[in-house]
């Protein structure tokens, strides 16, 4: 495709047309120069979407709920993205191309754009491309984008509180429902699935995950919201409508409750600082690379202590700095 002026591609995005909504997530993703234009050109079109994270440990079946989330969405007639985002392999191999096998039923409808985030090389990395590719999807008129991310690490911690609703999935056995307690998950997750619910003991995980829940239950503004647990066999697309439903109710809670709104604020908080951060890294990369030779020197010699070096490498002042003790 001849390079379209960023305006153009976002026009052609926003008349649905994948092509162009393609190469703006490319561009974000690869933090290339135009990322700055592509976000300004955006931001009068974002903040329409709902955004719904799916996570969970690999094999517990997201690509196969999300697959089954995108259908039942689109039998509401909403317009649907799909970021797959796997920091654990970023290189295109058999779990995307998985991915794109299940998703095979959507391909072809222009109601669905699925894409798989790539980062290599990225500075600031998922942190700094997953909002901007989510921003790509908003303004180009998908109404619910999901976000499939592999559980765990900190970064897909990160990513799922980007999401207006945070989907845990676990799967029976495995210890998955007390694993996901410990692994602070049940903090961030919204609404619990219990997939592979046609295996043994999907009920007592079920039960396990509803006593831990009521043990941890969170206050928002003297109300809560007790995270509901939802057996699903997705593959036969059973438990699919019911967490539609609690989508849908979480949804409304935030809503009336102040949860939406503080959920977009501190995606808005998280998206600025990850691309002050990256700003700072690559300035200090690609521009004081002496003066942090220098620095290193003098922090190697004894002469000058790391904090000092470091405020005069971020030019910051002694208060802003962390503490000295
Ligand atoms: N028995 C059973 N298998 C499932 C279920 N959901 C997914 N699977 C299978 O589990 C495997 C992993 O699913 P996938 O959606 O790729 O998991 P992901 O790695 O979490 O995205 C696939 O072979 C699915 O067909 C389920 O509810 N029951
Ligand atoms: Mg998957």
């Amino acid at each position: 495709m001849r390079e379209l002026p960023v305006v153009e591609l976002v026009d052609r995005a926003r008349e649905g047309q994948p092509r162009a909504v393609a190469r703006l997530i490319s561009l974000v993703e690869a933090a290339s120069p135009s990322s700055r234009s592509v976000a300004a050109a955006l931001a009068p079109f974002t903040g329409r979407a709902l955004v719904i994270g799916l996570t969970g440990s690999p094999g517990v079946g997201k690509s196969t709920t999300t697959s089954a989330l995108v259908g039942a969405y689109r039998a509401l007639g909403r317009k649907v993205g799909v970021l797959a985002v796997d920091p654990s392999s970023p290189f295109s191999g058999g779990a995307l191309l998985g991915d794109r096998v299940r998703m095979g039923e959507h391909a072809g409808d222009p109601g669905v754009f699925i894409r798989s985030m790539a980062t290599r090389g990225h500075l600031g990395g998922l942190a700094v491309a997953t909002p901007q590719a989510l921003r790509v999807l908003d303004a180009a008129g998908f109404d619910v984008v999901l976000v499939e991310t592999v559980g765990v690490g900190q970064s897909e911690v990160d990513i799922m509180r980007l999401a207006d609703c945070a989907v845990v999935l676990v799967a029976p056995g495995m210890g998955d429902g007390i694993q996901a307690a410990k692994a602070g998950i049940l903090e961030i997750a919204d609404v619990f699935v219990v997939n592979k619910a046609d295996r043994d003991g999907a009920e007592t995980t079920v039960r396990e995950l509803r006593h831990a829940i009521s043990l941890g239950r969170r206050e928002i503004r003297g109300a809560s919201w007790r995270q509901p647990v939802v057996p699903a066999v997705a593959p036969r697309g059973e438990g699919i409508s019911a967490l539609v439903e609690a989508i849908d109710e979480h949804h409304a809670w935030g809503l009336a409750h102040g949860g939406f709104e503080r959920r977009r604020l501190a995606r808005a908080r998280a998206e600025i600082s990850a691309i002050a951060v990256a700003a700072v890294r690559v300035r200090i990369e690609r521009f004081q690379g002496e003066l942090l030779d220098r620095l290193a020197a003098e922090v190697g010699a004894g002469t000058v202590d790391p904090y000092r070096a470091a405020d005069d490498l971020i030019g910051a002042s002694g208060e802003s700095a962390p503490p000295q003790g």
